[in-house]
């Protein structure tokens, strides 16, 4: 009996250091658990600002140094109107203002400025540019039409009502998309790099790398500023892109497949190209090289599986 008590005297003692353990664990895993948690949500970073577009997990517990890309969202489209476009311009560059459209057409001994007139697509004035240059990207900025050239590192600055040249300027780099937010001039070069100039000195005051995801996207094209967000023509292809114009992220993919007929196709037509926008009214337009049509077009949620720039 003695030897049971004391059996039992050792087995409660037992189990009384067994709780008092367990009861410093539980504290001790509290703590460390609390401390994990400031260093893991603590720190989690700031969303950057976002297009309508862009949103982020904001409530959900992300891992530690995880960034959580933003949402990307899928365009297809609908044809509002379609006009006739002049089938030998090249766009390089388009924009719409106080109710003109405003062209930009490339290849060396075919470039030139136009003022166009939306519904006729005839050409209203036009000024050639030198064989010696290929026109690219243009924007309109403080009454002045502004043309960049593809590998000349050349740019010209017109009067917009008298199409007469001012000046020139210069950058590093090729040119080939060009639009404006009211402040800078925002370029793009055919890397996935676009600048953000200073419409006076021409001096980069900064610039982003567009990413879809952590994907870089080159060949942006021409280029368009479209309420907060900038629109990118990619080369070669039928899409559109939405790029956030502080991170660089990508927002949206905009599928333009078979916006040209098979019909309107039976010239020698180029790829997808150009991009104005009528703030005024929302109307986007878009057209392409040498078609023989410009378009307003409404988007369209797409169903289905994501486009990434890696697929
Ligand atoms: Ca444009």
């Amino acid at each position: 009996m003695i030897r049971l008590r004391r059996i039992d005297t050792v087995a409660a003692a037992a189990s009384k250091f067994a709780g008092m353990l367990m009861a410093v664990l539980i504290g001790l895993s509290l703590l460390g658990a609390a401390s994990y948690g400031r260093i893991r949500f603590g720190k989690r970073p700031e969303a950057p600002a976002a297009g309508p577009n862009a949103t982020r997990a904001q409530d959900v517990p992300q891992p530690l140094g995880v960034e959580i890309p933003p949402r990307v969202v899928n365009y297809t489209y609908e044809v509002i109107n379609s006009w006739p476009h002049d089938p030998q311009a090249f766009t390089q560059g388009l924009v719409y203002y106080q109710g003109y459209l405003y062209e930009s057409t490339g290849l060396n001994g075919a470039s030139s400025l136009r003022k166009v007139d939306l519904q006729t697509g005839q050409v209203l004035n036009k000024v050639d540019v030198s064989s010696d240059f290929f026109a690219e990207g243009l924007a309109i900025h403080n009454g002045q039409a502004i043309q960049l050239t593809w590998v000349t590192k050349q740019g010209f600055i017109y009067d917009l009502a008298s199409f007469g040249l001012l000046r020139t300027f210069t950058y590093t780099g090729e040119g080939w998309g060009l639009t404006q937010d009211g402040r800078s001039l925002i370029m793009s070069d055919g890397t996935d790099q676009i600048r953000f100039l200073n419409p006076d000195t021409f001096q980069v005051e900064r610039a982003i790398q567009v990413r879809d995801g952590s994907v870089p996207v080159t060949r942006l094209n021409e280029l368009e500023y479209v309420d907060g967000e900038i629109f990118a023509n990619i080369w070669l292809t039928d899409s559109i892109v939405r790029i956030n114009p502080q991170s660089g992220n990508i927002t949206g993919w905009i599928d333009l497949t078979g916006l040209l007929s098979p019909e309107d196709r039976r010239g020698p037509v180029d790829v997808l190209n150009g991009i104005a926008y009528d703030s005024a009214r929302s109307r986007l337009f878009v057209t392409g090289k040498l078609w023989p049509k410009l378009f307003e077009i409404k988007l369209k949620l797409k169903r289905g599986a994501a486009h990434r720039a890696s697929s």
